[in-house]
């Protein structure tokens, strides 16, 4: 009974998922969140507080406990981890961690101490600049203009100069902290630092979350010199090789056969980022299926049958890790602008979803929100800018009701607006993430793209996502076996669209574009 284990190391969260790919059973599911569990990182959400509202950064050592502590978990809840044949998984998109020295040079880890006290003397810089930063305005115009323009950057790495993309980020790291920069020998992503310590030596980061660099020639899988270059320099010998994604990076470090069990040969398979991770959880790695996923960061996203670039220029194209691409559309008002709301308003999620059900209709009786409580990815607005247009006492704060609605329907309209540049029609959208339960949100989701919304039953789509891959790497079998076993969507959770909403949402459309013009064009300003 071959069994597989999935990591999603995401913003808020390390999740685990165990799967026997005999039975088609998930095994386990176990999550550690960071904020409650890991209180001494100073992380309530995940990522440092900073006076800079642009700066966000985690600390990569929370990480690396939350890895033991889900391990431990899992052991202490019976788990067999003599049994696992493959490990992959995940990581949050875009964000880097600074090594003073190569994995490959680090020695093995000692399974008397604790991993993080290990991985703390490596660090070449303390802290991660994760995927909300959006401090690189500078760095993202400098890299443009050496490569010959956005367009141009866009045509070989699929997305334009990005703030929260790392290419930016390090050259800001370079810039702003020389010495550091000299101090490092190798940079990871999230993805690849997490496969690096389960190896015990260094993981090449992988095509899918390779792509969101600004450093990556798609069409070629490899690191482009010019770009490289433009960054900074000496960069390319502080970066591995990027790997396929299904390539086997190496054997289960000597730490977790001896602290947890697991049997020496277990094969670690490159990890990738959280969305291409879910594309593959979610059974969606051909094209004709979108999905939404609603997290920390909502993000829309497809598998593509050919590359296309977003021309509005928010829009990425990244590794599909069945082969291929994928595009991706990512609004960082996702859950924390819903949990903003509920917050105010004092409700109750079960309140939320009964407030946009049954207090309040489509259309929201005209009643607009611009969801900005942070600074927002699709559309590029600098700073956090919560607008409310309607009646007084929507303005006025006090109609929880409406509140609720017109965050999700902005979410919505703004999901639609901002992925038609992938050119298909989503007749049916796959929705995963915490929020994925919420009635109230399906509706709107149904409604506002007329399409049929089917939510996945298992929650967690990234580290799920992990496990096939691992198992497919492993057991050299069809993605579609893997899917018809594990992503069977539940046709009984489906939400169909309501025809009669399409009117009211028409309207809605173009008042809510005429506001996001106006906060567009001040952003600029
Ligand atoms: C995608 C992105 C986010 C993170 C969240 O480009 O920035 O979705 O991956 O974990």
């Amino acid at each position: 009974m071959p069994h597989y284990l999935g990591l999603d190391s995401s913003t808020q969260s390390l999740s685990a998922l165990l799967i026997d790919t005999d039975t088609g059973k998930v095994l386990a599911n176990r999550s550690v969140n960071f904020g409650e569990r890991l209180a001494q990182y100073k992380s309530p959400k995940g990522f440092l507080a900073n006076p800079d509202v642009s700066i966000k950064q985690s600390d990569p050592l929370m990480w690396v406990e939350a890895l033991d502590l889900v391990l431990q978990e899992l052991r202490d809840e019976g788990v067999d981890f003599s049994r696992v044949r493959g490990i992959s998984g995940a990581g949050q998109q875009h964000g880097s961690v600074y090594l003073s020295k190569s994995l490959d040079d680090a020695g093995q880890w000692s399974p008397a101490i604790p991993l993080a006290e290990q991985v703390r003397p490596l660090l070449s810089r303390k802290t991660s600049p994760i995927w909300m930063d959006s401090s690189t305005s500078a760095e993202c115009a400098e890299i443009a203009s050496a490569i010959g323009g956005d367009e141009r950057l866009a045509s070989i790495t699929g997305s334009r100069a990005t703030l929260r993309f790392t290419g930016p980020q390090i050259r800001r790291f370079y810039k702003t902290s020389p010495d550091e920069w000299q101090r490092t020998a190798e940079i990871h992503l999230v993805s690849s630092f997490m496969a690096s310590l389960l190896v015990g030596k260094s993981a090449g980061i992988d095509l899918g979350d390779g792509a969101g660099m600004n450093l990556l020639d798609l069409e070629k899988g490899a690191w482009n010199d010019a770009l490289l270059d433009a960054t900074a320099p000496g960069l390319r010998q502080r970066l591995k090789p990027a790997v396929a994604s299904t390539s086997v990076v190496g054997e289960v470090a000597g730490y977790f056969v001896k602290k947890y069990g697991f049997a020496p040969g277990t094969k670690v398979v490159a990890f990738t980022g959280d969305n291409p991770s879910s594309l593959i959880g979610m059974g969606a790695s051909k094209p004709g299926t979108a999905v939404i996923s609603l997290g920390t960061s909502d993000t829309v996203f497809t598998a593509m049958a050919a590359k296309r670039t977003d021309p509005r220029g928010y829009g990425s194209v990244f590794g599909n890790p069945a082969g291929g691409f994928m595009s991706l559309a990512c609004f960082s008002n996702g859950s924390l602008a819903r949990e903003e709301i509920t917050r105010r308003f004092g409700l109750s999620w079960d309140d939320f979803a009964r407030a946009i059900v049954e207090q309040t209709k489509p259309g929201n009786g005209g009643n607009v929100l611009l969801p900005y409580f942070v600074p927002e990815i699709t559309p590029r607005v600098l700073k956090a800018s919560p607008r409310w247009f309607g009646s007084d006492a929507f303005v006025a704060g006090r109609d929880g009701a409406a509140a609720s609605r017109a965050v999700v329907e902005a979410q919505a309209l703004s999901m639609r607006l901002h992925s038609d540049w992938i050119g298909e029609k989503m007749h049916t959208i796959l929705v995963t993430g915490g929020a994925s339960k919420n009635r109230g949100l399906l509706r709107v989701l149904a409604d506002v793209f007329q399409a049929t919304i089917m939510p996945l039953p298992v929650s967690n789509a990234s580290a799920l996502g992990g496990a096939l891959r691992a198992a497919q790497a492993v057991e050299a079998c069809a993605w579609q076996e893997l899917y018809d076993r594990f992503a069977p969507p539940d046709r009984e959770l489906a939400v169909e669209p309501d025809a009669s909403a399409k009117p009211a949402y028409q309207v809605l459309a173009a008042t809510f574009e005429k506001h996001l013009k106006e906060v567009l064009s001040e952003s600029r300003a």
